[in-house]
């Protein structure tokens, strides 16, 4: 086996004595060496049955945005327990919201040899760079949930994720219908920059675009956050325009809810006074349908573990692979949330 790092007898079977001494070339599964190290119980090495086992299983490093919402939190705990449930190790690291964090991690990854590296891009523009030096060290990269704007598709392998622009035209088709074609609208953006503030806002200005009595007359960033969303929604229904606003549009549920709580402190009614239409269909979501103070969540399905480490599986069986994969998802208005809300898993 030429090239291969095989343990010596007496020597405890970890990553490092699995590694290949020559540079694999990128998008080769570097995988294969570790199986091959696991072959050296042909060479008379003796290894437990758990060190095999764990040997015949890639090492996945995972670069997660933050914990900025519950969609995040699920997708989260979504990607941990089927890594468990797998037997993968995991080395997962939380960005908190910051792309220079989510680099800082990536190369973490390369620096610890991982197989595979996944990640959910806070932004889409900036990755060059590190995405080059992680094809540069041989690791395949799947991209999930957002996506990144590269000019070489060969940084990454796939991408498995939700159709952003599709949410937001869903959000602007009910709206048309529910308001009838007529409503001043006050928008709540994604974080600056990332794949579904910009796709969420375009799907749904292309939906209610032939309709002169829409006009989004506030919009403003909420961060994806309950608290900024909030803050956000206060200044809005405090701004000289404030009292007009009929509508809000929110690009993810955790800014609703943050500003049902400012229209309530402003004494108004939300979903009565202000239709409230918003994007990832979390519990907190169908519970304030259920009240009465949302009428509408466009559901983007947080739950793509299994998913993932399926690609995982083909990614080091060096199947080949669409650029893009979809993850399915439906519309709840008030009427169905009763109904939906004690099956939903988020
Ligand atoms: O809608 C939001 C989260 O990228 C689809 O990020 C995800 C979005 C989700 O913070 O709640």
């Amino acid at each position: 086996m030429p090239g291969l790092a095989l343990p010596r007898p007496g020597q405890t079977l970890n990553r490092s004595t699995l590694r290949t001494t020559r540079p694999l070339s990128p998008m080769t599964p570097k995988f294969t060496s570790r199986l091959l190290a696991a072959a050296g119980l042909f060479a008379g090495v003796f290894f437990t049955t758990a060190q095999v086992a764990a040997a015949d299983k890639p090492v996945v490093g995972f670069s997660q945005i933050g914990a900025e919402s519950a969609w995040r939190t699920a997708n989260t705990d979504s990607i941990k327990g089927e890594a468990a449930k797998r037997g993968i190790t995991l080395k997962f690291a939380d960005a908190q919201q910051k792309q220079e964090n989510q680099i800082k991690a990536l190369r973490s990854f390369i620096a610890q040899n991982v197989d595979v590296i996944a990640f959910s891009p806070v932004v889409e523009t900036g990755w060059e760079p590190v995405l080059r030096e992680i094809k540069k060290a041989g690791i395949p990269v799947i991209l999930t949930d957002r996506a990144v704007k590269v000019s070489d598709p060969s940084l990454f392998v796939t991408f498995v994720g939700s159709d952003f622009v599709e949410e937001g035209r869903r959000a602007g088709k009910w709206l048309v219908e529910k308001t009838k074609g007529q409503a001043v609208i006050a928008e709540l953006v994604g974080t600056p920059g990332s794949a579904p503030a910009i796709d969420r806002k375009k799907g749904f200005e292309e939906a209610i675009a032939g309709q002169a009595g829409m006009k989004i007359i506030k919009s403003q960033s909420g961060d994806f956050t309950r608290a900024k969303g909030k803050e956000v929604m206060e200044t809005f229904l405090k701004s000289p325009e404030g009292k007009s606003i009929n509508v809000l549009y929110a690009h993810n549920d955790d800014m609703a809810l943050g500003a049902i709580q400012a229209i309530e402190e402003a004494g108004l009614k939300p979903g009565t006074d202000i239709v409230i239409v918003s994007i990832d269909g979390v519990k907190g979501a169908f519970e304030a349908m259920v009240a009465g103070k949302l009428n509408c969540t466009v559901e983007c399905n947080p739950l793509i573990g299994a998913q993932l480490f399926d690609l995982v599986a083909d990614v080091v069986a060096g199947k080949t692979l669409p650029k893009r994969i979809a993850v399915e998802e439906g519309l709840y208005d008030q009427s169905q949330a009763a109904a939906a809300l004690p099956s939903r898993q988020y």
